[in-house]
């Protein structure tokens, strides 16, 4: 039986992914690795917490005795979600990112190395890439150029795992997604943000002239992804994933308020980002070439169903808002909204 090792599965996209992955292989043993930080919900795996063929360990990558006993139990392929994933947060606390999507990394493939894998996927980013002009697209080939802490703690996860593949011969590889939208993204996020402050009728917070770009994917599409590069993704490639999808954030702030029915004037310009990255967007050739990946998702459908599931969700985020998010909140928008 195949064994999977899925770090951060209680987060957003680790999920999913998990989910996914127990409907798609339900002869698969899924071992779920979190620490359970802030972001990490095991609600969202309510559904299959008596599966079979589904475990979970509160561990921490960081901890290297603890990812030693998993590894110890024998595990074939190994998916690392677990991170830091949110950019604002890395500009307040940097050193959080580089222990977990650096250090933590790093432990994880020395475990990888110790006992031996098939595979090991590391979930990155585009925005190890930096930002791009109004032209052009972001390929594998695209030099580094993180901007912002985040994003030089994935970058910094990434080159640790292609140097354990050229020394050590490790079979990897990268996957580098554009930004993600759907069910169980935590309201920290822009989309996840927006719809339930507006549901909330408070102001919504739009960085900068929201004219920066986005390419969205659909979770469920991300997922499908890596499904195809754990069992065919040639060992030391890195992916590009994303959808095609390029969005200005005030055109999504608007599709939502619309959505919703709730007015534009609860838009409200506030402060730039700190270094932020004007426009993301992927060429996913290769995934699609190589492995025959296709995205199931257009955008306009897959927003409306990421709406009505935060609509039909609003104690799930409700809980969440209450919690330690507030004080995140507080920090930073101090009293601007
Ligand atoms: P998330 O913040 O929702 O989830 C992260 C999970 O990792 C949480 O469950 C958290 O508890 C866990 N975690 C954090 N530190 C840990 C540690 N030290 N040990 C064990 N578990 C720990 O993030 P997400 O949006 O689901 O992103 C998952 C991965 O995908 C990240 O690696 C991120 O960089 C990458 N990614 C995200 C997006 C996106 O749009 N969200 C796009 C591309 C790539
Ligand atoms: O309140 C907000 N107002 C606003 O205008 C927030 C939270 C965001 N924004 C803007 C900033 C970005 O241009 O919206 C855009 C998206 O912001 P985030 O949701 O914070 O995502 P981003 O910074 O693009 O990073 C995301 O995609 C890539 C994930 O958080 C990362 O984990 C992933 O690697």
């Amino acid at each position: 039986m195949m064994r999977l090792l899925v770090t951060g599965g209680a987060g957003f996209i680790g999920s999913n992914f998990i989910l996914y992955m127990l409907r798609q292989h339900p002869d698969y043993h899924i071992v779920n690795v979190d620490s359970l930080t802030y972001a990490g919900n095991l609600e969202n795996l309510e559904a299959v917490e008596n599966h079979p063929n589904y475990s979970f360990s509160k561990t921490d990558i960081t901890d290297a005795k603890g990812v030693d006993q998993l590894f110890r139990q024998g595990i074939d392929v190994v998916v690392n979600f677990a991170a830091e994933s949110h950019v604002d947060r890395s500009i307040l606390e940097p050193d959080i990112f580089v222990r977990t999507n650096v250090l933590g990394t790093q432990l994880l493939l020395d475990a990888a190395k110790k006992y031996g894998v098939s595979k090991f996927v590391q979930v990155s980013t585009d925005e190890v890439y930096g930002s791009l002009g109004k032209t052009g697209l972001f390929t594998e080939e695209t030099p580094l150029s993180p901007n912002s802490p985040y994003s030089a703690s994935k970058a910094g996860g990434d080159v640790l795992v292609r140097a354990y593949h050229e020394t050590y011969g490790l079979p990897v590889n990268i996957t580098r997604c554009s930004n993600n939208y759907g069910p169980y993204q935590f309201p920290e996020k822009l989309i996840p943000l927006m719809i339930s402050r507006a549901l909330q009728d408070q102001p919504l917070p739009v960085y900068g002239d929201g004219m920066n770009i986005r390419d969205w994917l659909y979770v469920e599409d991300h997922c499908s992804a890596i499904d195809l590069v754990i069992h065919s993704g040639r060992a030391g490639e890195v992916y590009n994933i994303g959808g095609n999808n390029e969005r200005t954030n005030i055109h999504i702030v608007k599709e939502i308020l619309k959505e919703l029915g709730k007015p534009e004037s609860l838009i409200t310009y506030v402060e730039d980002r700190p270094g932020h990255d004007r426009r993301y967007g992927i060429d996913a050739s290769k995934i699609i070439r190589e492995l025959g990946w296709k995205p199931q998702y257009d955008f306009e459908t897959g927003i409306k169903e990421t709406i009505r599931w935060y609509l039909n969700h609003e104690e799930w985020w409700s809980r969440i808002q209450s919690g330690d998010y507030q004080a995140y909140y507080a920090k930073q928008y101090g009293t601007r909204l």
